[in-house]
């Protein structure tokens, strides 16, 4: 019975939104992951849940104009995707990256949806950004194209109806011509955007708590196993943010990090990146905004290798940190082959489903990205509680909380996936309990 709902609902929304691949990907993964709690309780049937929740409540698309540093005009498109708000003001970050497309926007504001409900925290689901490329731009470009951005944004966001924060192309410096940007034309200063800078507004450890977040869950998945990080060599890709935090959390756990990666090409360091190779990084990435191959050219025995993932190099734990899709089914059977047994998602989407499938038929340890990297956006909601109380918490204080909610997330989503009868199921226990909560939420809410 859950079946047939399920499958006619997917050809409703091919149907609907066409050519919106990722946004198809997403859905796809979390429907099929749902039967088990379709059947149970037919309620959602009734209430046609999985209909309403793959229906955004408000798609925003904008024209964003703006001038260069020649003086010439340059249009970019705009996009704020407000999916649901049953448990709480829309949430989620802004991407600027050229591959911004509505199905993009839809596949992660989606996702953030069931993301937001594992934390704990009062969020609804939300994403937003643009096709705004900031690398190779300077930073009157960017803060030009940012307040430009904001000029159509601020009508739409607030810290009790949608709150914005970073992703892919958005940091530090992006957040702060935001903001800048939003106070002066709102003539207010609150919490309507996190990863505020800490001396005006920010929380304590925002920057690091996607990546922290990440290896905090992959740490619980292998206490599963009484194991611990010591001495596991690990592969990350990307160098971005995520990427970042999540090798200097491994670093410290005593694990041994061999690669970091960009869109151009991978580093191999066999030696493993210490805390002072790993500030090299931050340094290149943060402050140059460089390329990954410097770094082999920075150290000794390092390979570079351009065009190429790292998935093929021999590691006990994987963890993907640069985008959608960037996991394919050849690189899961290389991983397998390879000895890998656990892959901890810092970035959204990474695996293709056919790679999905040959984690959990080898059933190797596997968290999805919603549970996995949920720690970004549940520190995001730590800056809102205090932003409204007009309050700092220590760096301590937001660890041990950041710590406290990554073991809540793992220890629901392992519950979950085995009342539901799928014992070690990160996938099917994280859907379903986020579903859960959002979907009774829609039913006492009423038909709005
Ligand atoms: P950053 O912009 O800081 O870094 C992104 C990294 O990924 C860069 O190394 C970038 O390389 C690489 N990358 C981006 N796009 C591609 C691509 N198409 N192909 C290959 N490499 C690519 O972003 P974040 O670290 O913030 O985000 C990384 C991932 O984590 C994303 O999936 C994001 O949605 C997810 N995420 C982020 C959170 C956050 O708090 N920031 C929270 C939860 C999830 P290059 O510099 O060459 O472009
Ligand atoms: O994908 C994500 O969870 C984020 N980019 C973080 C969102 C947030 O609001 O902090």
């Amino acid at each position: 019975m859950s079946k047939a709902c399920i499958n006619s609902v997917m050809e409703t929304i091919i149907h609907r939104n066409p050519r919106e691949y990722e946004f198809h990907q997403a859905v796809r993964e979390v429907l099929e992951s749902l039967e088990p709690a379709l059947d149970r309780h037919p309620i959602y049937e009734k209430h046609k849940i999985l209909e309403r929740i793959t229906e955004p409540e408000r798609v925003i698309m904008f024209r964003v104009p703006w001038i260069d540093d020649r003086c010439e005009i340059q249009i970019n498109r705009g996009y704020r995707v407000e999916f649901n708000s049953a448990i709480g003001p829309y949430k989620g970050g802004l991407r600027f990256h050229p591959s911004v497309n509505l199905g993009i926007m839809k596949f992660l504001a989606f996702e953030q949806i069931f993301k937001n409900a594992l934390t704990t925290l009062y969020m609804g689901g939300a994403k937003g950004g643009s096709d705004f490329d900031p690398k190779g731009k300077s930073d009157g470009e960017v803060m030009r194209f940012c307040q430009s951005f904001m000029i159509e944004l601020y009508r739409h966001i607030g810290p009790a109806t949608d709150v914005p924060a970073g992703d892919i192309g958005v940091g530090k410096r992006e957040i702060g011509y935001l903001f800048g940007q939003y106070k002066r034309i709102v003539n207010e200063f609150n919490g309507a955007l996190t990863g505020k800078s800490l001396n005006w507004g920010g929380s304590h450890l925002r920057p690091e708590a996607t990546g922290y977040g990440c290896v905090y869950f992959a740490r619980e998945m292998l206490r599963t196993r009484e194991e611990e990080f010591k001495g596991k060599v690990c592969t990350i890709s990307g160098s971005g943010n995520v990427s970042q935090f999540t090798a200097q959390k491994l670093i410290q756990l005593g694990a041994k990090v061999v690669s970091m990666s960009d869109s151009d090409g991978v580093i191999y360091d066999p030696d493993g990146i210490n805390e002072e190779k790993l500030a090299f990084i931050f340094e290149l990435k943060n402050v140059r905004r460089g390329r990954i191959r410097d770094y082999a050219g920075h150290f000794k025995g390092v390979t570079y290798r351009d065009g190429a993932k790292p998935w093929d190099i021999p590691c006990d734990c994987a963890f993907p940190c640069a985008t959608q899709n960037e996991i394919e089914e050849e690189d899961t059977k290389t991983l397998v082959r390879n000895g890998c047994y656990l892959v901890a998602e810092g970035a959204n989407m990474p695996c293709i489903p056919q790679a999905v499938h040959v984690f959990q038929e080898a059933k190797i340890l596997y968290g999805p990205g919603k549970a996995a990297n949920a720690g970004g956006v549940a520190v995001s909601g730590l800056e809102m509680a205090q932003n409204a109380q007009f309050i700092h918490w220590s760096r301590e204080y937001v660890d041990a909380k950041l710590q406290e909610l990554m073991k809540e997330i793992h220890d629901n989503s392992w519950r979950t996936a085995k009342e539901y009868g799928c014992p070690g199921d990160y996938v099917v226990g994280a859907n379903i309990a986020g579903f859960l909560k959002v979907a009774d939420a829609m039913i006492e809410q009423g038909l709005v």
